[in-house]
């Protein structure tokens, strides 16, 4: 089937988060914010969708890559239209990212499964139909009853239990928190959600991605000691010799890389070399679900897990089709954020989340978001 189309709907929605000036993710007022969908249609009709920021579907990704090579195109060749893509990401000098690379590809795996009318994560293997969430916090912050201080994080960590998460992870305080980072903070945060949940829940703590060796040490031996399941992204990526070091000197397993460039590439290295203990993939991080795909299963040839970064329908759809990763990552979570209550461009979220703690796949084809269209046209703003 020819692709005959592309098209890109930027429209506005209420959002009720805001980002701070390191990136990370707060509560917020609700504010008009503004998002983009991405359809690629083929000759017959078909269309296949994603959601993802203006910037990343921005026109010159568009028009210099992502249409370059896609117009004309089978769309069901989606591993041949990946690469002759992902090709392209040298000649771009770096602009054209892994994140408008997996839109890009999205978009084609949901289209094929509108066409043979089957879940995508049925396509990809069909391991599980329903996968345990952990609750993701957000990173710390300085409101008051929300993430500001050891104690609000125990409280929080009650409340996901009897709401039916059966894992934690916590993102601690970062910058800009005016007094952050602080590995004391950190050891006493990870304390008071361990004595609020009890010996036996599997805890991980996500904290700062820019401590020194020492500080990420001296945390690594404070989370282990409180019998924590995995240690994230505590020190910058690039140096991946700090991690090897570290989880040398440490018993907890250490997870990663999450952040860093370099696809399967990077996370192979990471694993012969030693830098982590548990692999990790995302499908925004690495290019979309394809390279994602590979990630596991290059971890299940060395008898690893495979963790998820982040949620959504493309994640959900990896995670149905292996089996060496154990949880979907659900949030980011706050006192004060509903998670639960749908974008008003989407009629219901795609991971609800019974009592029991479980995320069933998506039933409908392709990636399985159930998309309000007629509100999107009635608050687009441009389509290109
Ligand atoms: O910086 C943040 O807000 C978090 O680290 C965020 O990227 C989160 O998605 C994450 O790392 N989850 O694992
Ligand atoms: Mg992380």
């Amino acid at each position: 089937m020819i692709i005959t189309d592309i098209k890109v709907t930027t429209f506005t929605y209420t959002s009720n988060t805001v980002q701070d000036t390191d990136g990370h993710t707060h509560p917020g007022d609700p504010h008009d914010a503004t998002t983009a969908l991405l359809t690629i249609t083929t000759e017959d009709g078909t269309s296949g969708y994603t959601f993802g920021s203006p910037d990343a579907l921005r026109p010159v990704m568009m028009d210099n890559f992502i249409k370059k090579v896609l117009m004309g195109q089978d769309a069901a060749d989606r591993e041949r239209l990946w690469q002759a893509m992902a090709r392209w990401q040298r000649g771009s000098g770096g602009s054209f990212n892994d994140r408008s690379l997996g839109l890009a590809e999205l978009a084609l795996w949901d289209w094929f499964g509108r066409k043979i009318d089957m879940p995508v994560w049925k396509i990809l293997g069909g391991m599980r139909d329903k996968v345990p969430a952990y609750g993701s916090t957000m990173c710390g912050d300085e409101i008051e009853n929300g993430l500001a201080t050891p104690e609000d994080y125990g409280r929080f960590a009650e409340w996901l239990i009897n709401r039916g998460y059966s894992a934690i992870k916590l993102h601690t305080w970062m910058p800009p928190v005016s007094w952050a980072p602080s590995v004391k903070m950190d050891i006493a945060a990870c304390a008071a959600v361990r004595e609020a949940v009890g010996p036996d829940v599997p805890l991980m703590l996500d904290a700062n991605h820019w401590y020194s060796r020492t500080e990420a040490f001296e945390l690594g031996k404070g989370i282990q000691n409180l019998n924590y399941y995995w240690y994230e992204e505590m020190m910058d990526e690039h140096s991946m010799s700090s991690y090897v070091w570290l989880a040398e000197n440490l018993d907890i397993p250490i997870l990663g890389p999450e952040f860093v460039e370099g696809k399967f590439h990077s996370r192979a290295e990471w694993a012969i070399h030693g830098g982590a203990d548990i692999l990790r993939t995302g499908v925004m991080d690495v290019g979309g679900i394809g390279p994602s795909m590979k990630i596991c299963h290059l971890a299940e040839s060395l008898n690893m897990d495979c963790e998820i970064h982040g949620g959504g329908p493309g994640n959900l759809a990896v995670l149905g089709a292996f089996f060496n990763g154990r949880w979907y990552e659900r949030g980011l979570l706050h006192p004060f954020v509903d998670y639960d209550q749908p974008p008003e461009y989407l009629n219901t979220i795609i991971d609800p989340m019974g009592p029991d703690g479980l995320i069933h796949m998506p039933t409908t084809p392709g990636l399985g978001e159930d998309i309000n269209f007629n509100w999107i046209a009635d608050h687009t703003i441009s389509e290109r």
